[in-house]
C-alpha cells in the first residue's frame, strides 16, 4: 500500500467515523418529548421528601406519610421557631383537586396549638382545608376536629400550587389525602447515544504511526492489526499534502 492510498484511506475512514456521529444520534432527539402521565383518583401520592420545613429540624417529614400510624412524627427538638409552616410545592404541570383527607391521631393531643393544612393557589390566597387537634386516640380523624368522623371536605379544592403545614411542633401519626390527581410530565431520561461503545473508540494519528521507519513510502504491515482495533482513525496531516 503506497502512501497516496494509505492517506486516502485514513480520510476516508475519519469522514465516516465523523459522518456516522453526526447522523446517528440525530434521530433519537425527536423521542424524548415530554410523556403525560394518567389521571389517577384515590390516595394522591406524596412525596414525603419534598417538603420544605421552615426551622431547624434533625428530621424530615416522611414520618407523615410513611404508613406507620403506631409512631410519632418527630422532626427534633430545641426548635428556634415555635410556630412554623412547611412547604410542599406541586410541580409543572402536577395537579390534584383534594376530595378528602384523614390524619391518624396517636398519643397525645394539641388543642390548644393546631395543626393546620392549607393550600396556597396560584393567587397566593391561603386557604385552609384542615385542622387537627389530637384529640382522640388511636383513630382516623377527618379534617374537621368537630366532626372527626367525616373525611370528605366540605367542596373539593383544586388549584394547589403549594400545600402548607402549620406547626406548633405537633403532627398527626400519619397524614393521607384523596381526590384526583394529575402527575407532571414524567422526567425525560437523558438521551441514549443509539452508537455501540466500541464505534465510539478512536484514535489521534499521524502517518508517521504506521509507516516503516525504514522505508517511509510504505506501511508497516506489522503496526496494522493494532490499530485496526480502532473504529476510527483521525489522522493528522498537514494540507499541502492532500
Ligand atoms: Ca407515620
Ligand atoms: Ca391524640
Amino acid at each position: 500500500m503506497d502512501m497516496i492510498v494509505m492517506k486516502s484511506l485514513l480520510t476516508t475512514l475519519v469522514v465516516c467515523a465523523g459522518l456516522f456521529y453526526l447522523i446517528g444520534p440525530a434521530e433519537t432527539h425527536t423521542l424524548l418529548a415530554s410523556t403525560v402521565l394518567p389521571q389517577t383518583t384515590g390516595k394522591i401520592p406524596i412525596d414525603a421528601k419534598r417538603w420544605y420545613q421552615l426551622n431547624n429540624v434533625t428530621n424530615g417529614l416522611e414520618g407523615l406519610f410513611d404508613g406507620n400510624t403506631q409512631e410519632a412524627v418527630n422532626t427534633g427538638w430545641n426548635k428556634l421557631i415555635t410556630n412554623y409552616d412547611a412547604y410542599y410545592p406541586l410541580m409543572t404541570g402536577e395537579q390534584m383537586t383534594i376530595e378528602r383527607i384523614r390524619m391518624y391521631d396517636g398519643q397525645g393531643e394539641n388543642t390548644g396549638a393546631p395543626v393546620t393544612l392549607f393550600i396556597i393557589n396560584e393567587r397566593w390566597e391561603r386557604i385552609p382545608i384542615a385542622r387537627f387537634i389530637g384529640d382522640k386516640y388511636n383513630n382516623w380523624v377527618g379534617p374537621d376536629p368537630s366532626n372527626p368522623d367525616k373525611f370528605d371536605l366540605k367542596t373539593p379544592i383544586s388549584g394547589a400550587r403549594y400545600l402548607v403545614l402549620n406547626t406548633s411542633g405537633a403532627y398527626p401519626n400519619e397524614l393521607e389525602v384523596y381526590g384526583t390527581y394529575q402527575p407532571g410530565p414524567a422526567p425525560t431520561a437523558a438521551p441514549v447515544r443509539p452508537t455501540p461503545f466500541r464505534q465510539m473508540m478512536g484514535v489521534n494519528a499521524f502517518e508517521w504511526n504506521l509507516e516503516d521507519a525504514n522505508a517511509p513510502w510504505k506501511i508497516d504491515e506489522s503496526r496494522m492489526p493494532a490499530v485496526k482495533t480502532f473504529s476510527a482513525i483521525r489522522h493528522y496531516m498537514d494540507w499541502e499534502k492532500l
